[in-house]
């Protein structure tokens, strides 16, 4: 199985100027309509696994960030979908699929899937029986933080990139439009600092239809509402290659699988090389201990 032979090279045109000020970018009809048909039976597969407690790698509703309990009232998303022991090794074929890795390069100014950094995939999804939403946050900048420290945190330089694919409706990520680029306005933070889930001045709905991906900023204002609606959209990362932090910060918590040897056989030549970069920063990286997940 290779997905990535040939075609990988391909330029994906994107708004880039729209992702700089927006901080997100949409792209239609990403996944072939045969991957995409694979892709939901594969994510059906997952997503039962998940319920029925079969999968214990699961987002737990009533939680909003890593690490999750065991178990809870319902579920909110299916983790490390690349695992060998979900045995869907689809899902290493969509990760590596040539649309998605060269959105990632565009977005990331990189000349070739090759310069990517292989990282996490994973499922968001509807809870069956108990809605649940996430509070306002930066993936990678705490909320309390000083508004010159998050100002100055906001100018690093971009080393990766995330994307939700979804593929059925989907209308649950709620972004602040531009505020990956500015520290919280004061009537934000004040807003926010009463309720984290508060609406906020601009905010709009990311409305995806099945088979287009939203690209966005991790640091951009998000949050995210979840009602019992069918989602399922595939939610993944990539990183630059020689980005150690970002390496740790992957292979840190419960990604043994990711170490193995064999990990990246049946991957093609773009996914074993987008996994040795994973390796190579990880293997540079001096102290593993003491950082947070992206
Ligand atoms: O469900 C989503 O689309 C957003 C998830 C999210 O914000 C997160 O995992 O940090």
């Amino acid at each position: 199985m290779d997905s990535t032979e040939g075609n990988h090279k391909q330029p994906v045109q994107i708004d880039l100027e729209a992702f700089e000020r927006d901080g997100f970018v949409i792209i239609d009809d990403v996944l072939p309509q045969d991957l995409f048909t694979a892709a939901k039976e594969a994510c059906d597969i997952a997503v039962e696994k998940g319920r029925k407690e079969e999968w214990p790698y699961r987002r737990i509703v009533g939680k909003a960030f890593p690490p999750w309990p065991p178990s809870g009232p319902d579920i909110w998303g299916i983790q490390h979908l690349m695992h060998p022991d979900l045995k869907l090794p689809i899902f290493k074929q969509i990760y590596t699929n040539p649309k998605l890795l060269s959105t990632a390069c565009a977005v990331l100014s990189l000349p070739s899937a090759e310069s990517l950094q292989l990282e996490l995939f994973n499922l968001l999804i509807n809870p069956h029986t108990t809605p649940f939403s996430l509070p306002y946050h930066r993936d990678t900048i705490p909320a309390p933080t000083p508004p010159e420290e998050e100002a100055r945190l906001l100018t690093r330089p971009r080393t990766g990139t995330q994307y939700n694919l979804a593929l059925y409706d989907d209308a649950c990520l709620i972004v602040v439009p531009g505020s990956h680029r500015r520290p919280k306005t004061a009537e934000e933070a004040a807003t926010l600092k009463e309720n984290d889930k508060a609406p906020l001045k601009d905010e709009i709905r990311v409305v995806l239809k099945p088979n287009q991906a939203v690209f966005y900023e991790n640091d951009i204002l998000h949050r995210a509402e979840y009602d019992t609606k069918k989602r399922v959209t595939l939610h993944g990362s990539l990183g630059k290659e020689g980005q150690i932090e970002r390496a740790r910060m992957v292979l840190q918590h419960g990604v043994e699988y990711l170490k193995d040897e064999g990990f990246a056989d049946g991957m093609g030549e773009i996914g074993k090389r987008m996994w040795k970069n994973l390796m190579d920063g990880y293997g540079k990286s001096a102290d593993k201990a003491n950082i947070h997940d992206i």
